[in-house]
């Protein structure tokens, strides 16, 4: 039985994830501060609250996840978010801080305390859900372009420092897909999210997480480092095709 954790289960692609895991059979343990809404996501799961950017709420989570199901297989990293589309000059730290915190210094919080024991057992997938907005920076998105950049030279180091351990480190890097992921950066304006997927077909939280269900079976000695996956309508974060107004 594999034993799977993921972070920000609560919606879009951790959901996902826990779906799709969940029809594998797989032993689920999920996160994130909206806890209620846990339990509907994958019945049978683990659920805890979660928030990454409390060490005391990461540390309560994986001691309570270890508790249930035994020791980590697969580590989802996938709890992340985006505020705002201000320019640089035109922003306020406020935001920075809170993607800055989630997407990379929570992540590193949670990864830091599941690594270990993956090493000591000689078996492990960390799994990070980066974003094309680590690979190409947009105008408004500097500073969650860079917790995404961030995300690939962790990942990295982390294939270099483990190596030998049998430990996996899987970076997913998708285009655009439609989730709560713009209702939370347009702080609950739901028009203004409709608008960014307005005429363009998305991605769903299903695709990415057939990503993440593909790299995570694949035999032990193969390590897929890294996939981007985007819409087909999509060529780079602001390139997109939308289909004319009828
Ligand atoms: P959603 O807003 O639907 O889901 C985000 C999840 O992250 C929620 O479950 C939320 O749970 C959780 N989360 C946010 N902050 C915290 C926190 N402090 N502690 C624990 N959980 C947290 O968006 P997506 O599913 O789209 O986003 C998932 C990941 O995918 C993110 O890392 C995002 O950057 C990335 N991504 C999204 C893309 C998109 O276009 N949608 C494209 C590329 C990458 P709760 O609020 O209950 O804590
Ligand atoms: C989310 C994708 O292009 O909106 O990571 O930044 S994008």
């Amino acid at each position: 039985m594999t034993h799977v954790v993921i972070t920000g289960a609560s919606s879009g692609i951790g959901a996902a994830c826990a779906r799709a895991f969940g029809k594998l059979g797989h032993t689920l343990s999920l996160g994130a501060r909206r806890s209620d809404r846990l339990a509907a996501i994958a019945p049978g799961a683990f659920c805890h609250a979660l928030d990454v950017t409390k060490p005391a709420s990461i540390e309560r989570f994986l001691a309570a996840a270890i508790a249930a199901h035994g020791p980590i297989d697969v580590l989802v990293n996938n709890a992340g978010l985006a505020r705002g589309v201000e320019k640089i000059a035109e922003a306020t730290g406020e935001a920075w801080r809170e993607m800055i915190e989630t997407n990379v210094i929570g992540l590193l919080e949670v990864t830091r305390r599941a690594l270990p024991a993956m090493i000591a057992r000689k078996q492990g997938h960390v799994v990070v859900i980066g974003s094309i907005a680590g690979h190409k920076a947009y105008v408004g998105g500097g500073v969650y372009c860079a917790s995404k950049r961030a995300l690939q030279p962790i990942c990295e180091a982390i294939r270099m420092e483990t190596l030998g351990s049998n430990v996996r480190v899987t970076s997913v890097d998708p285009g655009m897909v439609e989730t709560e992921f713009s209702l939370v950066r347009f702080q609950g304006d739901a028009e203004r999210a409709a608008k960014v997927y307005d005429g363009v077909r998305p991605l769903t939280a299903d695709d990415v997480a057939d990503c993440v269900v593909f790299a995570a079976t694949r035999p032990p000695h193969v390590n897929l480092d890294t996939i981007v996956v985007m819409p087909t309508d999509q060529a780079s974060p602001q390139m997109v095709h939308r289909a004319p107004k009828a």
